[in-house]
């Protein structure tokens, strides 16, 4: 926000100009006349990395040995596009700009040629993002680890209506921002067997004869925080073949082998796995599960072995997030470096590890828990089934010495499930080797203690704690609203930016009727902008004034857009019915993508688009009613939509979604939220106050409950005539004539079992929607709820989240 920063804003450097025109000559190897938007765009990054660099490099050196790291072990980091937000944490937006205008270059035109950093899924990958720039605001030595992948989630194409993937081939340019660290690597193994010798001192050391070897390479990018306070590091580690291998295949005239293992063992980076709900059980995740685990913790002993005599002071100087059980295999490894590699004592690196390692729980879903085939395990780890056995028989004689057991609390507690084929359960396994196990949200917290681990909540009572999630306010208010972002400072003052909680000053002017107009007047040119993008994406033409009614998320049965979809065609005939009343006019507007193998997800979109062919051709309905899916959701798309929402849908299952975050980065931007008591929707309610938020249907105990009840959609069917007429016109075909039966199997689902509740929230949601329409006829209240949802959301500052964290979990000082 270069206008916003205001007398902070340093004086335009003459330096940047030359940087640029020197990075393009010498590092892209063009002159201006022949410069492309991709060429200004290189050398400009390239030109505000050296600007990184010098206070990477001080961070660095100004935190001594001694202090505390912490380290973010996430199969995923969704960061997006990384130059206007580093451009902007230095606060050099203005003096690029003009540099830029000097040369004739469009600062806003050259910072859309970056492609998106999408080396994750959704919310859990998103938030490591968010934690990332915290930690480094906040000034705490962090590094997040985790595997650059060379391909990152798919590319969404929509091909009348059906979700095709398409490879995401983000590093095809190159990457400006990635610093690759051809000494920083390490052996990672997989394979073989397990020899046990007898030492005269009567124990056993075990010898892992592996079968297979893979080296990790580092790539550093910096993480920049707020004003450049700090800048931290993550790295990302990258799969290569170990060449003596290769070179002894060569020898042997098996030149084709050689290449094949080498392809075996590259393609452990090759790919982000792209389910977010389903794990996928097969051996390459395994494999990047483990080979990144391993890399990473290897590269943390190392780092305090340099300056410690032994592993005794460990947790003092390091502590360790779990970013859910992806790398749960951590317990395991770290025990087998400190006891086979170190020669720790079993019991000292058992205290060692559970002094260290914190797991963050993400789901409850039970589908969605991983666990991993004993058989696998044994084939890919064959030493860490051993370990996990050995620390499983010491938990379970533990509970032995604490009092009797019985065969039913051996089968919920152990490590080992044995009742579909034996699996190692890896949240029970992160739970048992974490000093601190968190929840996401206060529901969901509440939760993980009653259900998926209430036995061992009882056996550790104080493990369990709740930190629930936060956005980065620098990416998703000032970044992304820019415009609203000016004017917050002019109505609150400038310490709104680096303080979310100063956004209470907005409290004083909700009733001003002069600063609504202007409110009003930034997100008309926001929905302008959305507008513009929704008309160039889908051909789609929706009018800027009226309500956008927004659900972007990935594509889930339990968030239900089809909840969302049913009230659409419900609404749809509503109007058609009755076209003189004075409808609400809406856009409903959808993006998300589905797991390339989730079918009933795939057939959601396509219901979404036939909806919108129907819906917008039907002269009956326009300028009342819009419908548009928007493809290939992703951070930057986000950064579009979101400033623009009026509505934002946060309607899952109550009970199925931990968190949400894109529920709180709505809010911020002044979208009012139609929800469920579910996630952090609950504490949305609690910080904006019940009147300024839409909330209906059944809680999570009633839903638990209803679920229960066998014939629980019939009836919630036969008492709606609303919710009966439009099942029927979708199951029949009415929005897809081309294939009548097309949702005949989705509709069925609903009436048969519906396990997501939509049928028993469907008039809820319906009545909820009509008390919007009314409300969005009476401009007054509206924007009144809407501001007060900006002023009052500071608390979901990833900024409060990581202080939590840094207090209670990885006790170490906070900047
Ligand atoms: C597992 C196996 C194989 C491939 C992928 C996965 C997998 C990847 C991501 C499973 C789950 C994944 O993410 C779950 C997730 O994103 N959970 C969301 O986490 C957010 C941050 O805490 C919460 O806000 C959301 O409510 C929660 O759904």
């Amino acid at each position: 926000p270069e206008a916003a920063a205001g007398a902070a804003q340093p004086r335009p450097d003459p330096d940047m100009r030359e940087a640029i025109l020197a990075k393009l000559r010498f590092a892209v190897g063009r002159d201006v006349s022949a410069a492309r938007d991709h060429d200004w765009y290189v050398a400009t990054a390239l030109a505000v990395r050296d600007r990184v660099v010098e206070r990477w490099l001080d961070s660095i050196a100004r935190t001594g040995p001694e202090k505390k790291h912490v380290y973010y072990f996430s199969l995923e980091f969704l960061i997006g596009r990384l130059f206007f937000d580093t451009v902007s944490n230095l606060n050099i937006v203005g003096e690029v700009r003009q540099a830029l205008a000097g040369l004739g270059v469009d600062l806003d035109r050259i910072r859309a040629v970056e492609p998106d950093a999408a080396l994750g899924n959704g919310g859990l990958g998103r938030l490591a993002a968010c934690f990332m720039e915290s930690l480094a605001t906040l000034d705490i030595p962090a590094f997040g680890y985790g595997i650059r992948y060379d391909y990152g989630l798919f590319r969404q194409a929509i091909v009348d209506g059906w979700q095709h993937e398409i490879p995401e081939d983000w590093l095809s340019f190159g990457n400006p921002w990635e610093f690759e660290r051809p000494d920083i690597k390490y052996l990672v193994r997989f394979g073989g067997s397990v020899e046990m010798v007898g030492r005269p001192d009567g124990t056993i050391q075990h010898i892992w004869h592996s079968a297979e070897t893979v080296v990790a390479v580092a790539f550093d990018t910096p993480m920049v925080g707020w004003r450049g306070r700090r800048v931290n590091t993550l790295r990302l580690w990258s799969a290569r073949a170990a060449d003596p291998l290769v070179l002894e295949a060569f020898n042997r005239g098996d030149h084709v082998g050689a290449v094949a293992d080498r392809m075996r063992v590259e393609a452990i980076s090759r790919v982000l796995y792209p389910s977010d709900a389903t794990p996928a059980g097969q051996e390459l995740r395994l494999r990047q599960e483990f080979f990144f685990t391993s890399a990473s913790l290897q590269d943390l002993l190392r780092r305090h072995r340099e300056r410690h005599p032994d592993f005794s002071n460990l947790p003092d100087h390091g502590a360790i997030q779990l970013n859910d059980t992806h790398p749960a295999i951590a317990v395991a490894e770290l025990m087998r470096l400190l006891v086979d590699e170190h020669n720790v004592r079993w019991d000292e690196a058992w205290r060692i590890t559970t002094a260290t390692l914190n797991y963050t729980n993400h789901t409850l879903m039970p589908e969605a828990l991983e666990t991993w085939p004993v058989e696998l395990m044994e084939r890919v780890l064959p030493r860490h089934i051993q370990i996990i056995y050995l620390i499983n028989f010491l938990h379970l004689e533990s509970l032995a010495k604490n009092g009797e057991i019985s065969a039913d609390l051996v089968r919920q507690v152990s490590l080992i499930d044995e009742s579909h084929g034996r699996r190692v359960r890896m949240g029970p396994l992160a739970f048992i080797g974490s000093r601190r196990v968190n929840g996401v949200s206060a529901l969901h917290t509440e939760l993980m203690r009653k259900t998926v681990f209430s036995d061992l909540h009882a056996l550790y009572p104080d493990r369990i704690t709740n930190k629930t999630n936060g956005i980065t306010f620098r990416r998703w208010l000032l970044e992304a609203n820019p415009d609203l972002t000016r004017l917050l400072v002019e109505a609150v003052g400038p310490q709104v930016l680096d303080d979310a909680e100063a956004l209470s000053g907005l409290e004083r002017v909700v009733g001003d009727p002069a600063f609504r107009d202007r409110f009003v007047a930034v997100r008309r040119r926001n929905k302008e902008r959305l507008a513009q993008e929704i008309a160039a994406r889908t051909g789609v033409k929706v009018d800027p004034a009226a309500l956008f009614d927004v659900q972007i998320k990935r594509i889930h049965e339990y968030k239900r857009q089809h909840l969302n979809l049913l009230e659409t065609a419900a609404l749809y005939a509503a109007i058609k019915a009755e076209p003189n009343r004075d409808w609400t006019p809406r856009v409903k507007i959808f993006a998300g993508k589905a797991a390339s193998s989730y079918v009933v997800a795939k057939l959601i979109i396509k219901l979404a688009y036939d909806l919108a062919q129907v819906i917008n051709n039907d002269p009956d309905v326009r300028g009342r009613l819009a419908v548009a899916f928007l493809p290939n959701y992703n951070v930057s798309l986000a950064e579009i939509i979101i400033p623009a929402a009026d509505l934002s849908e946060q309607i899952s299952t109550a009970g199925l979604e931990a968190s949400g975050t894109g529920n709180m980065k709505l809010a911020l931007n002044g979208a009012i939220t139609i929800g469920t008591l579910d996630g952090a929707n609950v504490e949305i309610r609690e910080q904006v106050g019940p009147e300024n938020i839409t909330i209906f249907g059944l809680t999570a105990p009633e839903a638990l409950a209803r679920k229960a009840e066998p014939d629980h959609a019939s009836r919630a069917i036969a008492a709606s005539p609303r919710l009966a007429s439009v099942l029927d016109a979708i199951g029949s075909g009415a929005f897809s004539p081309d294939d009548p039966g097309r949702f005949a199997g989705l509709v069925g689902g609903l009436r048969d079992h519906d396990p997501f509740l939509v049928t028993d929230d469907f008039d809820a949601y319906w009545e909820a929607q009509r008390g919007l329409d009314e409300l969005w006829h009476r401009p007054e209240e509206w924007w009144r709820k809407s501001l007060l949802n900006v002023a009052r959301v500071g608390w979901f500052s990833s900024d409060r989240t990581i202080r939590e964290y840094a207090e209670e979990i990885w006790r170490v000082p906070v900047g």
